[in-house]
């Protein structure tokens, strides 16, 4: 299927911004199509639409992180939106404490808060002016860390922070499947589901495949513990509190005690929960800078919701599959 034939798709699953150079490159590298027809292109053991490479390129040749800089990366669906606002109530905190009615995740959308480099900052054949942001700025992005470091590394040492966020494969497909068929604006077959599950299966699908990407934070993470941290969504959903002491600790802004007792952590849980954020006016309507809706981010937030969609045997071949790629990483998914 052409991607123009459905205009209101955000541009990273277009190929409409692609230069020449990179369209040479592209006749070069494997090819394939996701489960609905679009064509993805596997640069360096990941698969990208044309547009979302060409940006991938752009951000390798132009990006340079300050350390200061903070990266939050993530699979798409993997707690993305969640953990832009837990990292920018965290960080910013302090500013907000006296007036909390104007913190700015109470009038933005996550993503408009925290810029994604290769769909936002870097897309459409720009190179923004980041000299202009304020230090810190949290960037994040959907790149793989291989691909990532080509930018990160060209940059004076010591390098910057990155959280990484991940979930478990099946949830993270449910919930890529709602988000396509919300972005589609149309309610797909089962035959699609079942095209999906083995593009997840295989490996084929944007950013994929889901075992690479989760083993290079996760290997990073183990290495250099005072830059990488890897983080789960259930572990958040499970223990918020500690989680959030983490990635403060991590960031270099501890907790002190007397924010502890004052509240400060729940705030802090309260403000980014999915129930306050999908209530907001600026989340339920409007569209991000990314171009897809703001309410399309928010769904129902469960651990587990796959049981409601696949079948027994769609669960135990995920299971078996990252159980098998992940073998020997020391990283296990319940
Ligand atoms: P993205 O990578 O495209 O930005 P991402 O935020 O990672 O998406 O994933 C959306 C999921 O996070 C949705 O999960 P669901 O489909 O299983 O419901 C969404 O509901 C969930 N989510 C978004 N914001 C929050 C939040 N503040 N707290 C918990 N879960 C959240």
């Amino acid at each position: 299927m052409d991607a123009y034939q459905e205009p209101h798709l955000p541009n990273y699953m277009k190929d409409d911004k692609v230069t020449q150079e990179t369209k040479s490159l592209m006749s070069s590298l494997p090819a394939n199509k996701d489960f609905m027809g679009y064509g993805l292109y596997n640069y360096k053991g990941c698969w990208y639409y044309p547009n979302t490479l060409q940006a991938v390129l752009d951000v390798q040749k132009h990006f340079r992180p300050r350390n200061t800089d903070i990266i939050l990366a993530s699979l798409p669906k993997g707690g993305t939106t969640w953990l832009k606002s837990l990292v920018f109530a965290v960080v910013h905190r302090e500013k907000y404490r006296e007036n909390p009615q104007t913190h700015p995740l109470l009038s933005q959308n996550p993503h408009d808060l925290v810029p994604f480099l290769e769909l936002e900052l870097y897309a459409n054949n720009q190179t923004p002016d980041l000299t202009k942001f304020p230090s810190p700025t949290i960037f994040s992005t959907h790149m793989h860390l291989n691909t990532l470091r080509e930018a990160i590394t060209k940059t004076s040492s010591p390098p910057c922070k990155i959280v990484y966020v991940c979930r478990n494969i099946k949830d993270t497909f449910v919930s890529g499947w709602h988000y396509r068929n919300m972005l589609h604006r149309t309610k797909m077959d089962e035959a699609t589901f079942e095209l999906m599950f083995n593009g997840y299966c295989s490996g084929v699908l944007l950013y994929g495949p889901y075992w690479e990407h989760v083993l290079s934070y996760w290997k990073q993470s183990l290495e250099d513990k005072k830059n990488v941290l890897f983080m789960r969504y259930e572990e958040i959903i499970e223990e918020p509190r500690a989680q959030v002491m983490r990635l403060a600790e991590f960031l270099d802004c501890p907790f002190t005690e007397e924010e502890e007792k004052s509240g400060s952590v729940e705030e802090i849980l309260k403000l980014c929960s999915l129930r306050s954020l999908s209530n907001l006016e600026v989340n339920k309507k409007g569209t991000t800078r990314i171009g897809v809706d703001s309410n399309v981010f928010f769904r129902k937030g469960e651990v587990g919701d796959w049981k409601n969609h696949l079948t027994p045997h769609m669960a135990k071949t995920f299971d078996e599959i990252v159980e098998c790629r992940l073998r020997g990483s020391g990283l296990v998914f319940q």
